[in-house]
């Protein structure tokens, strides 16, 4: 039995279906068992902000760099307006539900007054070494109702220690600071770019780790867990699974295909990251993360460089658009403010979205069901570029294939995925999946699941018709 669930009208539907269902005597929606994987609610919490900020800010953000050494002068960090809640506030208008905050990246500079090292903004001069960014930035976030997260980069091109096991119990206190000092935190970031050579204390030398053993992720995860059991982990270390996955490019964008699987043991390899794992036995959805600029730190050359609008759109498309979250960051300036030509990006980019997807076709629609086909009979001839199906994720990620048609005059035209090469075979759904065409105009619209690893269970479809840009 195919199940289908109207948004708009859920619960008349729901009283409508059990009733069918209770006459044709088949099983009801809620007594579906899940298939395969299933997420968390924090994981299912997590999907439903479906964007939010990345906030890169340190030193870098003085020397013109992306990547510091880890013996940049504290000094140098002394901002003149620097104002977490224009950063909140800018990001709150671009749509973002949530903001991660370089609290140290692999310089090993913290923003937060941290016991654990001198090497932070209490021996810079802002604020004559009183102040605490992450503290500032925690605040204006619950100020203005949005969430509030961290990366902490592993790699600390600063510690003496790194490289040998006296880094960890450093690491993992500062994370505590972090996990206990700042609220609640939505989500950790954990990244896993490792260049090797760094200051390191003075030693000037290159240390190599094993990704897969010298974190000893296991007691980092269950500390997380204990302190923050809400927190959703991100990870792209080696073999220990987070809760959420990088998906293999920062270019913004996921694979047209995503299963939010993973196998949960050996090694990932990149089409897993891009993709997911069709036949994953864990559940670890695709994060894109990608900067609203070419760098993920401010460079004032990069001024003339923000991403159009277009690209922007182009990006939530391939990402929220293909069961995926979007991380966009927004690169904080020396005078420690997001520059406007971004805060006006963010602002067009949340409208556009906004305005793009207010008006249901399907709406003023009927709607049918027969097996694995849904058919949108509009009253008229009706205009539209864009179609939108969710599964209940709930119980698991099924669908495999599908396909939509439209019915233009009296011939039903197959509707292909505009934004992929040979885009006419249409593959997963997940928490939502939107397909973009060029616009048609057709009196029906024909959703068929052609591959499925269970019975489908979709909860919404939609139909818009979205200004091109
Ligand atoms: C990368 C880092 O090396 C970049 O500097 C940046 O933080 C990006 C989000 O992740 O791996």
């Amino acid at each position: 039995m195919f199940i289908f669930i109207l948004h708009y009208s859920f619960f008349i539907m729901l009283r409508k279906l059990l009733l069918t269902a209770l006459l044709a005597g088949n099983i009801i929606v809620w007594a579906q068992k899940p298939f395969g994987p299933t997420p968390t609610k924090d994981q299912i919490a997590l999907q439903d902000m479906e964007m939010y900020a990345f906030l890169h800010y340190s030193l870098n953000t003085y020397t013109g760099q992306e990547w510091g050494y880890g013996n940049e002068d504290p000094k140098l960090f002394n901002p003149a307006r620097l104002d977490t809640r224009q950063w909140v506030r800018t990001c709150k208008a671009a749509g973002m539900k949530g903001i991660i905050f370089t609290a140290k990246h692999h310089c090993g500079f913290c923003m937060w007054p941290s016991a654990y090292t001198e090497y932070s903004v209490k021996n810079s001069p802002w604020k004559d070494g009183k102040g605490d960014v992450v503290r500032e930035l925690a605040d204006a976030c619950k100020e203005y109702g949005l969430k509030f997260a961290v990366y902490l980069s592993p790699w600390d091109r600063n510690h003496a220690e790194y490289g040998r096991e006296g880094y960890i119990t450093y690491f993992r206190n500062q994370l505590r600071e972090l996990l206990t000092q700042y609220g609640d935190i939505f989500e950790v970031w954990f990244d896993g770019a490792n260049g090797g050579d760094g200051w390191y204390g003075g030693a000037d030398e290159t240390r190599k780790i094993d990704r897969n053993t010298y974190y000893q992720w296991d007691g980092t995860y269950e500390m997380i867990r204990e302190l923050q059991p809400h927190c959703v982990i991100w990870n792209d270390q080696g073999t220990r699974r987070g809760d959420l996955r990088w998906v293999g490019t920062e270019a913004g964008y996921v694979g047209e295909t995503n299963w939010s699987l993973l196998p949960s043991t050996g090694k990932i390899t990149h089409n897993d990251l891009h993709y997911g794992n069709e036949n994953g036995d864990v559940w670890v959805p695709g994060e894109t993360n990608t900067s609203i600029r070419p760098g993920w730190f401010y460079h004032e050359s990069e001024d003339s460089k923000v991403k159009s609008l277009a690209r922007l759109v182009d990006s939530y498309y391939k990402s929220v658009g293909r069961n995926s979250t979007l991380l966009l960051n927004f690169p904080i300036t020396e005078d420690g403010l997001i520059h406007p030509i971004d805060s006006a990006r963010g602002a067009e980019f949340a409208q556009f979205i906004e305005k793009a997807f207010a008006n249901d076709l399907a709406r003023k629609a009927k709607i049918k069901k027969d097996g694995n086909t849904i058919t949108v009979k509009f009253r008229q001839p009706t205009e539209f570029n864009r179609f939108m199906v969710s599964e209940d994720i709930r119980k698991g990620q099924r669908v495999k294939k599908f396909q939509i048609e439209a019915l233009v005059g009296t011939e039903w035209k197959s509707l292909k995925d505009a934004l992929v090469e040979n885009g006419d075979g249409l593959t997963t759904i997940g928490r939502k999946r939107i397909i973009c065409f060029p616009k048609t105009t057709a009196t029906q619209l024909r959703f068929t699941v052609t591959d499925t690893k269970a019975e489908p269970i979709i909860s919404k479809i939609s139909v818009f018709n979205v200004p091109e840009l």
